[in-house]
């Protein structure tokens, strides 16, 4: 069986990518594919297992975009017979195994929210996705305010998360930007207005917003057609419509919220009751300790205590 890479799909059309050769394929779909395997981490699995077992069996899915595909030629005609596991699977956009998000958000029009960054961030973990932070519209504001906004990074900076500054009008801040994208699967996400098309057109002219309306007008579903096409750009890809602008938790746990923060994971062996310490009322808790000592930012536990309170009134109605 030969090897190819979903470039896009138009209705039951994949472009493919052959892995070897590198030559772009016409293939179509055999019914639906049975998904092999599924990778013990990913939250597809997670969320199929809050089904029967047999049930998450006999799942079946399509083939989309960023998937590794077996195919075969039959006759005159390429046929995808077999998914790969895929490392994670969005559904807005419709893409598969995406490496980074590009989280987009701006210093001002509409405000910086330390809120949704840190909502993104769970949802990043969740879905084994790499958060790069891009802060447009630097032009917009003036140097104390936008100062104050990087020492407020900082904390994220320190995290491992990579912070880019940017003004897409004139181009300012991407140089360091472009390399970013190499060998990676990249999807933007950020609220309305944030400047995502405005980046995409600056860093990739010629992917002009009307690929994005027409895309954006298809997802509404007047016509239902599926179309979702990743763009090769600096030897990687990005994906044509930007993603989650709103989001969902998937946490049904209140104790399974601190997994998804790898900075109170790391110091909870100081918390009086260790991993047990859920960090919002037990005693002796190292995480609120640091908040105290602002060594963690406020709005990150606040935030942090408000989305425990969300998950646990969401319990709350079953
Ligand atoms: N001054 C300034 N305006 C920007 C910047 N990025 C985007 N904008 C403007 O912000 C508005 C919203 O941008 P758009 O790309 O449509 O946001 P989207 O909804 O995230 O796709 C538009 O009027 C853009 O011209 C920037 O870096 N600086
Ligand atoms: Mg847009």
């Amino acid at each position: 069986m030969k090897q190819g890479f979903i470039k896009k799909i138009i209705s039951n059309q994949y472009t493919l990518i052959d892995l070897d050769t590198k030559e772009e394929i016409l293939a179509s779909a055999r019914g639906k594919l049975r998904y092999l395997r599924l990778d013990e981490k990913s939250s597809f699995n997670k969320q199929e297992t809050m089904k029967t077992k047999k049930e998450t069996k006999i799942t079946t899915i399509s083939p989309k975009v960023g998937d590794n595909v077996g195919y075969e030629a039959d006759l005159d005609i390429y046929w995808i017979s077999e998914i790969k596991p895929r490392k994670n699977d969005l559904v807005r956009p419709d893409v598969a195994n995406v490496d980074q998000v590009l989280l987009v958000f701006s210093c001002i029009r509409p405000d910086f929210s330390f809120h949704l960054l840190d909502q993104f961030l769970i949802i990043m973990q969740q879905e084994a996705l790499t958060p790069v932070l891009v802060v447009t519209k630097i032009d917009l504001v003036d140097e104390a305010m936008l100062n104050e906004l990087k020492m407020a990074l900082q904390y994220y900076v320190d995290m491992g998360i990579e912070v880019y500054y940017v003004n897409s009008k004139q181009r300012i801040g991407f140089d360091v930007l472009t390399h970013i994208f190499r060998d990676k699967i990249t999807v933007l996400a950020g609220q309305t207005g944030v400047g995502k098309s405005t980046l995409l057109n600056a860093l990739k002219p010629g992917l002009n917003l009307k690929t994005q309306e027409i895309s954006e007008a298809l997802g509404r579903g007047k016509h239902t057609t599926r179309h979702t096409e990743l763009y090769g750009f600096n030897q990687g890809y990005i994906v044509d419509t930007p993603g989650f602008s709103k989001i969902d938790f998937k946490i049904f746990f209140q104790d399974d919220l601190k997994k998804y923060y790898p900075d109170f994971q790391n110091v909870s062996h100081l918390c009086k009751f260790g991993s047990n310490c859920l960090h919002l009322s037990e005693p002796g808790c190292e995480v609120k300790k640091r908040v105290e000592e602002k060594r963690i930012p406020a709005s990150r536990y606040e935030n942090y205590v408000q989305f425990a309170e969300e998950i646990k009134a969401q319990k709350a109605k079953y």
